[in-house]
């Protein structure tokens, strides 16, 4: 087996799986149940005790189509539930934003990690709040260069050749944050996974993970009820594709993904055990 970690202070051998808590009325596969401090806490403890190594509390909705919310709307969602969670879970607590105030005041409330969707090139200032703080950074691909915003990011994504801009794309990143004074040790990389990408991109993608893995960092994968699954999968409700995101998972980490960001914690866990357990038995023999 591949070694995954590359030296990280996050990542072992062990695959991570990262519980998505959306604090956000809109959500695309919870329909909005998650909207107070109180639901999505209740949901980050359920993750957690289902064995979520990381959970991932979100304020903003990036996925298709979503709309912008302001500072204070985003940070009045998020406070309080990581305060909330501070000290209450084992499991580590991911901000996924792509404001800079937003991770300045999530990291002071007590989160351990940094998700941005944009690589921390939505606000000049991410760079240096990223640096200053100890987290560790998850630099995602989302088509920033045409101006990826969610609202327009699927209008008409174009690619000559999708691994390769992105793998180019997370390259030059990771240089940047280098720069700024973010160790390598601290770095995470994430291909974006219907992030201004179509079905096709996305498929292309996930076939190629060993390809951003010569990046030499470790690498995420949310592929979790994505619209591509709904595809391949033939299911058009979010919530049933448990089993399609499955599939995914454990593919992403055959191809050497460390970090799995996933909806449904313990049957991704169950999966990844079983799996794990016959692979190991293979090696043996
Ligand atoms: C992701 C991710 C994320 N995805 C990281 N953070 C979302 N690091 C939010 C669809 O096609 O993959 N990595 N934060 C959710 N975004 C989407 C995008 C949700 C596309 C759904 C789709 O259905």
């Amino acid at each position: 087996m591949k070694q995954r970690h590359c030296g990280h202070e996050l990542v072992t051998d062990r695959v991570l799986l990262m519980g998505i808590v959306n604090v956000t009325p809109d959500s695309f596969s919870d329909g909005g149940t998650f909207d107070s401090p109180g639901a999505a806490i209740d949901q980050a403890r359920k993750l957690a005790d289902e064995g979520a190594d990381i959970v991932d509390i979100g304020g903003e909705s990036t996925r298709p189509g979503a709309e912008l919310v302001s500072i204070e709307e985003e940070l009045s969602r998020v406070i309080p539930v990581i305060k909330g969670l501070k000290g209450a879970i084992n499991a580590k607590i991911s901000i996924d934003t792509r404001k800079a105030a937003v991770m300045r005041a999530a990291i002071k409330a007590g989160a351990d990690i940094i998700n941005d969707v944009t690589a921390l090139q939505y606000e000049a200032e991410s760079l240096q709040v990223a640096a200053n703080s100890n987290c560790p950074v998850i630099l995602m691909h989302g088509l920033m260069e045409q101006g990826g915003d969610p609202k327009t990011m699927q209008d008409n994504p174009l690619y000559d050749d999708v691994v390769s801009e992105v793998a180019n794309s997370l390259g030059k990143r990771v240089a940047v944050c280098e720069q700024a004074g973010i160790a390598r040790t601290r770095l995470i990389i994430d291909p974006g996974i219907g992030f201004g990408k179509t079905a096709d991109h996305n498929i292309e993608l996930m076939a190629h993970l060993d390809r951003l893995r010569e990046l030499g960092l470790p690498l995420l994968v949310g592929a979790s009820r994505k619209g591509f699954i709904g595809l391949l999968g033939e299911e058009g409700d979010a919530l049933k594709r448990a089993p399609g995101s499955i599939a995914a998972a454990l593919f992403a980490v055959s191809q050497g993904a460390s970090i799995l960001r996933v909806h449904d914690v313990a049957k991704t866990r169950q999966a990844l055990n079983v799996w794990r357990a016959l692979e190991a038995a293979k090696m043996k023999s």
